[in-house]
């Protein structure tokens, strides 16, 4: 038997989602202003983005929401995942550190856990992996702290880590993700100077100035469905795009990296190391 063959068809994909919270209309916000968020329709749209991971071939790991917790659903803050470990963060917005303990409970069941401590501050949606290369954006949630906290718990596994100074938005992933293993969408504007300039760059429509933030789930793209001019860009490119409703979300200043964590898994074991 090929062991090869084997051990990679075993490998499972696991999206870690939870539900939104009845309070989300109370979520922090710091580049929006505040409008009426239909909570509802947010659940519907939730669940549609749920079913696409399904469809995409992620098992689905759902956590209860807490009506205490406004943005539990945007649970890619609360950690950072690597096939070798993971990281419980320290969320920058105070009303979301009580967010943590639910989340690591289930990581634990996967990987070995570690933290970031006081002082440090560190959110999930600042953390770009890139292969061995990790890009952490030096936001209002993200401090020097948290990155050299982050830098010592991975750096053993080969990963470098380097800040990345940003503007004008909430993290780093709302300005640039990785749409390929050699591609970034990215909106040039809220980052300082061209970190990523070894990297092909598709930008966004500049109508669409909240359009960077694209889930890679494989070889194809979850993507909110009301940035019709970039998905078209990316379309042209030969991008396989899954759209999905996410304006009610986006109210909340979500996007789709921030609903989910992904981890690979063995069939035959929980914790990857
Ligand atoms: C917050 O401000 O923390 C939430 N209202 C939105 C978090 C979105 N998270 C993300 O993009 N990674």
């Amino acid at each position: 038997m090929d062991r090869t063959l084997s051990t990679a068809s075993r490998k499972r994909r696991i999206a870690v989602v939870r539900e939104v919270s009845p309070a989300l209309a109370d979520c922090e916000l710091t580049h929006l202003d505040r409008q009426p968020i239909d909570v509802d329709r947010a659940q519907r749209q939730h669940e549609e983005y749920i079913q696409a991971l399904a469809a995409l071939g992620c098992e689905i790991h759902r956590l209860p929401a807490e009506d205490h917790l406004p943005d539990c659903v945007f649970i890619e803050d609360t950690a950072v995942v690597l096939d070798e470990v993971a990281i419980l963060t320290r969320p920058g917005a105070l009303s979301r550190r009580a967010e943590l303990p639910t989340v690591a409970e289930v990581l634990a069941r996967y990987r070995s856990v570690l933290t970031i401590e006081a002082p440090g501050t560190l959110d999930g949606g600042d953390v770009l992996v890139l292969e061995r290369q990790i890009w952490v954006g030096a936001s209002d949630r993200t401090n020097p702290s948290g990155i050299d906290q982050l830098r010592q718990h991975v750096e053993t596994y080969g990963y470098t880590v380097t800040a990345v100074e940003m503007r004008d938005c909430l993290h780093l992933k709302t300005a640039v993700t990785a749409v390929s293993s050699d591609t970034l969408l990215i909106q040039p504007q809220w980052i300082v100077g061209n970190p990523f300039d070894a990297w092909r760059q598709v930008e966004v429509d500049p109508e669409e100035p909240f359009a960077a933030n694209a889930l890679r789930i494989g070889d194809e793209l979850i993507y909110p469905a009301d940035f019709r001019l970039t998905r078209r860009r990316l379309e042209l490119m030969g991008f396989t795009i899954h759209h999905v409703p996410a304006d009610e979300l986006a109210k909340a200043e979500g996007g789709v990296t921030c609903c989910s964590l992904l981890l690979d898994r063995n069939e035959d074991g929980g914790r990857a190391v």
